[in-house]
């Protein structure tokens, strides 16, 4: 299966996004979604978190002005279970959950809601001690994650596990954890999903999105499966649809050639 790439843009944390939020701009919403969805977004990430008290109304209105605008479905992006759940509420397609982790209040609430829903989940390796501090204990989540989803009938393919990257900057064991906890996801679990954010590796360095591109090559070759990206970066698309190909996932180059004649690979 192709990589599914989860469309970032749709943020609250960015300005542009912010302000056309702010303002009801659905106009501006529509544009970016579509753009999204013709460069290869599997799914529309939406985030409204960032602006405080107007996250419920933030997010009823962005899936409104989203769903009319394209038929990919949406990644309801919340760390807040009520958000989730209002938000589940409104999809039109199968949306992606993001997010459960093993962090009590979350997995607590986040179970029983999800249980008998049709819909993908992301599961964060994250618990209560906070982030995993080696690739054996972001597998370790990993299994408990999956063994709690599939025990209330989420099937494996639809369990998409994030390691959570973290920054190079101040460690330079993460770049190679990430890899190994890939590699170790699927070994452990196989036919499941695994995706990520990637800016979390370059934090703190220039040159951010040569280090992502890298990074988002490396990742792809221990097994990830998708990842949260912009679709609008042509580079990073690039990477995604080269790397599609090598793994003799794009029959007769077809992806790759028309991306190409499209001016988007050069
Ligand atoms: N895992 C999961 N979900 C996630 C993340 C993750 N959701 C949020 C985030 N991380 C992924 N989404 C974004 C959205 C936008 C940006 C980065 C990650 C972004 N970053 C630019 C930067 O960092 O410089 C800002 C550029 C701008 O303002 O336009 O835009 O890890 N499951």
């Amino acid at each position: 299966m192709k990589f599914t790439v989860i469309g970032e843009r749709i943020n609250t944390s960015r300005i542009a996004v912010r302000d056309a939020v702010a303002a009801r701009d659905a106009a501006y919403i529509v544009e970016d979604v579509k753009r999204q969805e013709a460069a290869g977004a599997a799914y529309i990430d939406v985030n409204a978190g960032a602006r405080l008290g107007h996250e419920t109304e933030d997010m009823e209105w962005l899936l409104a002005t989203i769903q009319s605008a394209v038929s990919v479905p949406v990644c309801l992006d919340s760390p807040d279970p009520r958000l989730l759940e209002l938000a589940f509420a409104l999809v039109s397609r199968e949306p992606l959950v993001n997010s459960i982790s093993l962090e009590r209040e979350r997995y607590e609430a986040m179970l029983p809601f999800l249980k008998g829903k049709e819909c993908g989940v992301i599961a964060l390796c994250m618990d209560d001690t906070g982030l995993p501090q080696s690739s054996d204990q972001v597998v370790e989540r990993a299994i408990s994650l999956a063994g709690a989803l599939e025990g209330i009938g989420v099937p494996r393919d639809k369990i998409h596990i994030d390691p959570l990257i973290q920054p190079i900057g101040t460690d330079a064991t993460k770049g190679y954890m990430a890899l190994e906890a890939v590699r170790g996801i699927n070994q452990q679990l196989p036919g499941i999903r695994t995706t990520c954010g990637l800016s979390n590796i370059s934090f703190g360095l220039p040159q951010r999105k040569f280090i992502n591109q890298a990074f988002l090559a490396l990742l792809m070759g221990a097994g990830l499966t998708g990842a949260i990206i912009d679709p609008l970066d042509d580079r990073m698309m690039a990477t995604v649809k080269t790397v599609d190909m090598l793994f003799g996932r794009d029959e007769y180059c077809a992806d790759f050639l028309s991306a190409v004649r499209a001016g988007q690979i050069v």
